[in-house]
Parts: structure tokens; sequence; C-alpha cells
């Protein structure tokens, strides 16, 4: 019955569709290569989520670009956004009906510690009860330490542009580890270390809103890993408990993003800045994170090539955030010497991303070769209208799969998102949720996709 099901299911799932390609093994028993144990569940963050914070965004969504148009789309700003702070029970619910068997979620700094060094127990007990709550129900947490958001006492101080931020840091993580290490095993320090620099210092998009300084930029993804070996430390050292009874008191992992570049035409330039684009933005962190030497290169604007104490081997697997594939189109002019696009005439999501589940499969086959165990610790789409949802998931999994068959170590797979929720520069017009969230009154609503993503987690061997 469950197979006729699943067939059905993704049969519907893959009638044609533009750039969606067809899935050619037996799509009724996806999930079922999975192995046993395998990690199946959803991600979020403190900030899209929780509500009623106050930190360096909270600052950035009033404000507006010198031409007056506001920094976040139709001026949405995360006050409530799904309320998750107070209704955690209702995205147990959520997870509970995807048959979750972890929940990704980030710890908030500024409402764990609002004033340096003074510290909110409340909060941290009720992050705790969460991980209990969990646990209960055969869901092992997942805890992002960083998530794009710094106290206002931290951004002010200069954030990952200062010095001060790698001890800050380093004693907010042994506060939690001390807090949540007979709860959790599954930690990730940082999420996107890239996606962070480019878009608060290239783009200005996310705070502190800088634009074109690639050397900051530069700078800020270093003093990133730089943290990132203290924090890793840190959880060495306090979390010496197994949480899971699996043998490992710690799973250290970067959520690390990264993206499908190819060059937009076969022109030696397009190749050379592809590649170029490639290793900044998708090899020399897991490089830096093996070798613990951080060699980060924009020609002619900065090199940096320095030795970290603590890099290497300071994880334990690699996270991998995968979402789209761009084309590298040269232009010299600009400061990071390309525009992307992305192929026309393919689906795209409601953002303008090119849906590429082969880019899955190539990503997980390449950093397997690092030798660490692989998460992906995020994939998803926006898609307001719920009809690629489906389609998309079926085919990631699928070139999950085949990265297994391909000799890949991939432990778990958390789907952007649990729910709609606050997508910073876009505001919440831009839609990841398997569940949506009613206006009004927030109730969790499933979409669609439930049930596909709960019939292939149902499959993965136990
Ligand atoms: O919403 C974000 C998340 O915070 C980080 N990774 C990408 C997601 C979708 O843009």
């Amino acid at each position: 019955m469950k197979r006729v099901v699943l067939l059905a299911l993704a049969v519907t799932a893959c009638q044609p569709r533009a750039g969606l390609d067809d899935v050619s093994a037996d799509p009724g028993l996806l999930g079922s290569a999975l192995p046993r144990g395998f990690l199946w569940g959803t991600a979020t963050a403190a900030h899209q989520i929780e509500g009623g914070l106050d930190n360096d965004w909270s600052v950035f969504e009033a404000g507006s670009f010198p031409d007056g148009t506001p920094h976040i789309r139709n001026r949405d700003r995360a006050t409530v956004a799904t309320d998750s702070w107070n209704r955690f029970d209702d995205d147990l619910a959520a997870m509970k009906a995807l048959g979750s068997t972890t929940y990704r979620f980030s710890v908030e700094w500024s409402r764990l510690e609002p004033r340096k060094g003074e510290w909110n127990d409340a909060a941290m007990q009720r992050y705790r009860d969460w991980c209990v709550k969990l646990r209960a129900n055969g869901i092992t947490p997942m805890v992002t330490l960083q998530h794009f958001t710094l106290p206002r006492w931290v951004a002010d101080a200069g954030g990952f542009e200062g010095e001060a931020i790698r001890g800050d840091l380093e004693r907010f993580t042994r506060r939690v580890a001390g807090n949540l290490k007979d709860q959790v095993d599954w930690w990730v320090t940082l999420n996107e270390p890239n996606v962070y620099a480019v878009q608060g210092w290239l783009r200005g998009v996310f705070p502190p809103g800088k634009k074109d300084d690639t050397v900051t930029q530069t700078k800020v993804i270093a003093m990133m890993l730089k943290t990132h070996a203290r924090m890793a430390q840190a959880l060495r050292e306090v979390d010496d408990v197994d949480a899971d009874g699996d043998g490992f008191a710690t799973r250290i992992a970067v959520a690390h993003h990264v993206r499908y570049f190819q060059p937009a035409t076969t022109s030696p330039l397009d190749v050379a800045i592809a590649a170029l684009t490639d290793d900044y933005s998708n090899e020399a962190i897991p490089r830096a994170l093996k070798t613990g030497r951080v060699l980060l290169d924009v020609p002619g604007a900065i090199t940096i090539d320095e030795v970290v104490p603590g890099l290497a081997g300071s994880i334990d697997v690699l996270g991998l955030n995968y979402y789209t594939r761009d084309l590298v189109r040269t232009d010299l002019g600009s400061p990071s010497f390309s525009t992307l696009t992305y192929r026309k005439g393919r689906a795209t999501s409601d953002l303008g991303w090119d849906l590429y589940p082969d880019g899955l499969h190539s990503f997980l086959v390449r950093f397997a070769a690092y030798g660490w165990p692989l998460v992906v610790t995020e994939n998803g789409l926006a898609d307001r209208s719920g009809t690629l949802r489906t389609p998309f998931l079926v085919q990631h999994v699928h070139a999950l799969e085949r990265a297994l068959r391909d000799g890949a170590d991939v432990r778990g797979y958390a789907h952007w998102s649990l729910m709609d929720n606050f997508e910073w520069a876009e505001g919440y017009d831009a839609q990841f949720g398997l569940f949506t969230i009613e206006p009004g009154t927030l109730r969790r609503v499933p979409t669609a996709s439930v049930e596909p993503f709960r019939a292939i987690g149902a499959n993965i061997p136990r």
C-alpha cells in the first residue's frame, strides 16, 4: 500500500516541468536507499521564526537605502514572525506530521545575552525544554549557534569586523553547551559565512549594509573561520555528554552554503571567472576547515593566506546548504568580476533561482572527498503556489541517494523550511515552508508537500 501511494505521489510529482529533470530510478522506493538512522527533518533560524527579538536585524529592518527603498521588501519586520517563541508545541506538531527525526534550529544570542555578561536563564531553560520535547518525540536536535544575527552590543563593537567577537562567541558557546550538553550532540557553529559576508559587505542587503567592499567581506569570512575554531574548541571541552548514545558527545559542523557555478559561455574568461568564483565561494571554506589554512583570494583587492590554530580538525561533519545553480558571466567592472544569471526556459523558484538537483549530487560527491560525513543542513525553494515543492523534494532526495551510491557518506537532510517565515531582505514574500502560516491566526497549515515528505521519511530503514 505504502509503495503504491508513494508511486502515485512520485508520478504526480514527476510530471514534466521545465527544468526539473525526470527521475530515472524507481521513485516508489525513494528514501529506502538512505542509511539506517539517517536524520530526516527540517531547518529554521531564530530570527526568522521566533518573534520578540531585539538585535542588529531589528535595527536594519527599520531602515532604508539611500534612494529611499526600504531594506526589507514591503517594509516587513520580523517582530512577530511565526511567533515560534510562544508556539513551540505547534511547531512540534508540524514536525511530527512530517515524520521528522531531526530539527535544526538556532539559539538566539541576543535573547540569551542581551547585554555583555548578562544572561537570560529563563530563555536558556526554554531552549532546553524544546530539546527535551524534541528528544521525547524521537527528534534529534541540531543546534545552530549563530545564524546571521548579532546582539546589538556585539554589532556596535564591530561584529565580525572586530576582534572581540572571537572571545564573545566562545563564551556564548561555552554557556549554551554547558546548559544543553546532555540534550544536544549535533552542533552547527556558524551558518553560511560566505552568504553572510557577501550580503553584508558586497550586496549591502544584510547588516551592516555595506556595498562593494570585497576587502572587508573577505576579512569577515576569515574572522568567522577563526571564531568557529574557538567555538569548536569550546564545544569539545564543555560538551562531554553523549546525549544520543552513539559513542560521540559532539558532532560539530559548519552549515556551508554552496552554489553550482557554471560559466555562461565557453569563453576562456567566463571559464576562469567561474573557477575563481567557485574557489572563493564553494571551496575555500571546506579547504580551510580541513587544512587549517585560510586561503582567500580576490585578485587585485586582497589575498588572505593564514594558518589558524585549532581550525584543522574542528568539524566532524560538513553541513551543506544547497539551493541553486548560477551562470557566471564575466563583468570586470564589478567587484566580484561577474554577473550571475540563470538558464532560461527552466523552472525557477519565486526568487528566480534555477532548480538544479544534479548540483546537490555533484557537491555531495565532491566534498565527500575530504573524508567527512555530510549532512544537507538546508535545501528548499520559495514556491508560493506549492506546485514545484514536491518535484523539487523528490528529485533532490533522488540526487542524494545517487550520491550515496557514488560513495558519499550522507547522514541527514533538513528541508528549508518547516514553515514559511521571515526571509531576511525578502520579508514574508518568499515562502519556503512545508507548512504555510495562516495570516492572523498564525496557524501552521500543511502544504501538499507534507504527505510526500512524510512518505519518503517512512521508507528510511529504522
Ligand atoms: O532563509 C535562508 C536561511 O536563513 C539561510 N539559508 C538560505 C535560506 C533561504 O534563502
